[in-house]
């Protein structure tokens, strides 16, 4: 079955999916093959630009022309934030499968409309946390699932970037809030919070604490991925999204978590990472070591106990079979690769996905619940929002 795609952004997430719908079925066997028929942004030059790089077939300037071509069967949204939920209902209400890059949205009050329209249209629906799909990730899962750390105590994660820690950064979309949502939170903590919900499980309660440390830059005049210049003159505007944020929870499974967000790390560049204790062992993963995973089991024998580092390349290893010979590692964009692929069989399949939309509102309460308790300095049960 052919899948006809429509992706609106062309930059630098809109380069990770197009290389994933490139790539992948060159690797998977997929029963659903994408094909690369409309790239879309305001910028026509942009876009052409990269649909020549890629290889998209069309392009267009208007998502709303778009989302209305009866040609397309999936939505791929990889724009900001501020625009995901009018793009998410247009293409429910016009039948479209959807993939949409995360945050879900910019609250959760949005994230609820969305993940509403999708259901009610019947459409496939999915959120980009591709964390999920680093083999490493998806084998803690399975070890966990099999009991081998056994019941878990503790989360603690940190997402670690340092590309605005130069005050004269300038003040690109990501630091602002009616663009973005939020900062380091919605960014980088998202991720942390799908991650534990993968892992652990729900969130009871939270209370966090943030601070902006840099709170005027200079305004930007053009940006690609997470480089960007400031103008010549020298005007500055303020920096309305958190730079770091950090908060303490407490899973519904009774586990402990710990999660730190911040682009104010020097030397960590994308520092994401998490380590779980258990009663009958603890995994530790870091996605700068992303072909990792170290786990240590209670069972092994007292003189040989500790850490192992598994390296995770053998073709027993989740989506690692299509790839190279054992120890031939794969990165970063190959996460966007399994993503794809996993959504193309669902929609093929007809059978579900996750994380979806639900999963992008379950985070978006996490994410709610931080804010508010930042807000008015107190623990916030998940249940009050
Ligand atoms: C920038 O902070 C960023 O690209 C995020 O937007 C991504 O979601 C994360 O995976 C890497 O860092």
């Amino acid at each position: 079955m052919y899948i006809n795609v429509g992706l609106i952004g062309y930059k630098f997430m809109g380069k990770a999916h197009s290389h994933a719908y490139l790539d992948m079925p060159k690797f998977f066997k997929p029963k659903g093959i994408p094909v690369m028929k409309v790239i879309c942004g305001r910028d026509e030059a942009g876009v052409r630009e990269t649909a020549n790089i890629f290889g998209w077939q069309e392009i267009e300037t208007s998502w709303e022309r778009l989302v209305e071509r009866k040609d397309i069967d999936l939505i791929d949204i990889t724009a900001p934030t501020n625009v995901h939920k009018e793009i998410a209902i247009s293409a429910a209400k016009a039948g479209k499968h959807i993939l949409c890059e995360k945050p879900l949205a910019m609250n959760l009050k949005e994230a609820r409309e969305m993940l509403k329209a999708v259901e009610s249209a019947g459409v496939k629906h999915m959120v980009g946390f591709n964390y999920r799909r680093a083999p490493a990730i998806a084998l803690a899962k399975k070890l966990i699932q099999e009991g081998a750390i056994g019941k878990i105590y503790h989360f603690r994660a940190v997402y670690l970037q340092d590309w605005i820690v130069d005050p004269n950064f300038p003040l690109v979309w990501r630091l602002q809030k009616d663009i973005a949502g939020s900062g380091s939170l919605g960014d980088l903590g998202a991720h942390l919070i799908d991650i534990a919900r993968f892992l652990v499980g729900e969130f009871e309660e939270v209370i966090g604490m943030s601070e902006t440390f840099v709170k005027e830059r200079p305004l930007a005049v053009s940006m690609t991925g997470l480089s960007a210049k400031a103008g010549e003159v020298k005007e500055k505007g303020e920096v309305t999204v958190d730079d770091a944020t950090l908060f303490l929870a407490r899973f519904s499974n009774g586990a402990l978590g710990s999660f730190e967000a911040t682009r104010f790390a020097p030397g960590r560049k994308n520092y994401n990472s998490f380590e779980i204790n258990g009663s009958e062992g603890s995994i530790i993963f870091n996605l700068e070591r992303m072909n990792e995973l170290m786990f240590c089991s209670r069972k092994d024998p007292e003189e040989a106990s500790g850490f192992r580092t598994i390296l995770v390349t053998e073709p027993v290893h989740p989506y690692i079979s299509v790839w190279w010979p054992p120890g031939h590692i794969i990165g970063y964009e190959h996460t966007f690769i399994h993503e794809i692929y996993d959504l193309c069989e669902a929609i093929a399949n007809d059978t579900p996905i996750e994380p979806n939309f639900y999963d992008g509102v379950k985070c978006q309460e996490v994410l709610e619940a931080v804010e508010l308790s930042i807000r008015e300095r107190r623990w916030v049960k998940i249940s009050e929002l």
